[in-house]
């Protein structure tokens, strides 16, 4: 593994960066507080090649890995978590598709996705399911040609502009492999959207409840065999913790970058705050953890990359990196004190930020429980 950047990951850095500055922070600190997300935005990403990285280019995708999508959403979260997720759940329905799908599947619905002319999302979650994801009860009955899906979902991302929604529902007994997998399209005959959450941060990302009442999808739109949804379901889910790692180290950055510009100009006592011990060690914790969360990262991305196994790396990778974005975000508000506390700056987002990355793709408690067990099996 090398540590240096490859030429394409430094171009593809540059590119998110002037991107993100140039079409997301103006609009930004409006945007998070009317709660507004703007789908011409994934197009222009989807323009500039960014929203099917690890997509092979048969299907319009960069044919790239995960060590450079890491890098795309990194620089995304810099500036805004809630597109670095719109983009993180966009790629998982490419993902799942890629490896799941048959050529039929593959062919209708990656490019689209991949080209950001469609937003895609991922339905897992229920009110009975939420870490123990293998509880869900929405059930799909094969009736003739189609599937019959009934049940609620809870805290899905964008599902209410998503175009493509991976969704698992039972179609078996009860446990992890009685579920399956299935796409649902945008406007399908049963699908409506429950309560919209208001939430703590990530304003411009949707989250939404999605409500199915004899929802009526072609038996074509089962991806794999019946019972494999599970296993669908976590593999995705192994990916996608990679992504919100990559997008913890964009927020910490960032945070970090603006405590250090404050500590070298701000003076106190007769001289700057970085010149005190109690903020300058707090400023090497936080770069150092930092770059410990971005080497975890790597790896993961690597791993997964290479073909090899990556479910405890990622795992490992996501509890620390979201770990650590939470702990810099809370020091970066520290140094600036009052100022910090105050929307004169955006440290108060990015840790509201921080926060969410620690929940979702699966709790950080959901992480050390995967790594426990995987130590131990
Ligand atoms: N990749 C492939 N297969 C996997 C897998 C993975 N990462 N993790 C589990 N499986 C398989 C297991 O091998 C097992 O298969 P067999 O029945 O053939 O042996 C099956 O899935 C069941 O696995 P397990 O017994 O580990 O399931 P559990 O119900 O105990 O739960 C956890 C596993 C806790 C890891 C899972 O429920 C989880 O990740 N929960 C968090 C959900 C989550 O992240 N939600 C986020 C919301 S979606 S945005």
């Amino acid at each position: 593994m090398n540590f240096e950047e490859t030429p394409i990951q430094k171009d593809l850095r540059e590119l998110t960066k002037r991107f993100a500055e140039k079409e997301l922070a103006p609009i930004i600190a409006t945007d998070e507080k009317t709660e507004t997300f703007r789908p011409e935005l994934i197009l222009k990403l989807g323009a500039l090649g960014l929203c099917g990285i690890p997509i092979p280019e048969k299907y319009n995708g960069a044919g790239l890995g995960y060590s450079e999508y890491a890098v795309v959403i990194e620089e995304l979260a810099a500036i805004n978590t809630g597109y670095a997720i719109s983009l993180a759940v966009t790629g998982l329905p490419q993902v799942i598709l890629n490896t799941w799908g048959n050529n039929i599947q593959k062919q209708k619905y990656i490019p689209p996705l991949a080209t950001g002319k469609a937003i895609g999302a991922f339905s897992l979650t229920e009110t009975l399911a939420g870490s123990d994801a293998a509880n869900l009860r929405s059930t799909a009955v094969l009736k003739n040609d189609s599937y019959i899906i009934n049940g609620t979902k809870l805290f899905t991302t964008q599902a209410d502009i998503a175009d493509t929604i991976i969704l698992m529902a039972r179609t078996g007994r009860a446990g992890p492999n009685g579920i399956s997998a299935f796409i649902v399209e945008k406007k399908t005959s049963g699908l409506t959207f429950g309560k919209r959450e208001r939430k703590m941060g990530c304003h411009t990302s949707h989250t939404v409840e999605l409500v199915l009442q004899d929802l009526k999808i072609p038996k074509e739109n089962l991806i794999g065999k019946e019972g494999e949804g599970f296993k669908i379901a976590m593999q995705a889910l192994d990916s996608g913790r990679i992504t919100i790692g990559a997008g913890a180290i964009g927020i910490a950055k960032a945070a970090l970058k603006i405590a250090i510009h404050h500590a070298k100009q701000r003076e106190q006592f007769g001289k700057k705050i970085a010149e005190f011990e109690g903020v300058s060690f707090m400023l090497a914790d936080m770069a150092t953890e930092l770059k410990a969360a971005s080497l975890l990262i790597k790896q993961a991305a690597w791993l997964k990359d290479e073909g090899k196994p990556f479910t405890t790396e990622a795992a490992m990778a996501k509890l620390f990196s979201t770990d650590m974005a939470m702990k810099v975000t809370t020091q970066a508000v520290q140094i600036l004190g009052g100022s910090g506390y105050t929307q004169d700056f955006p440290l108060e987002r990015y840790m509201r930020e921080a926060k969410v990355m620690q929940i979702v793709e699966g709790t950080n408690q959901i992480q050390r429980m995967i790594i426990g067990r995987n130590l131990c099996a």
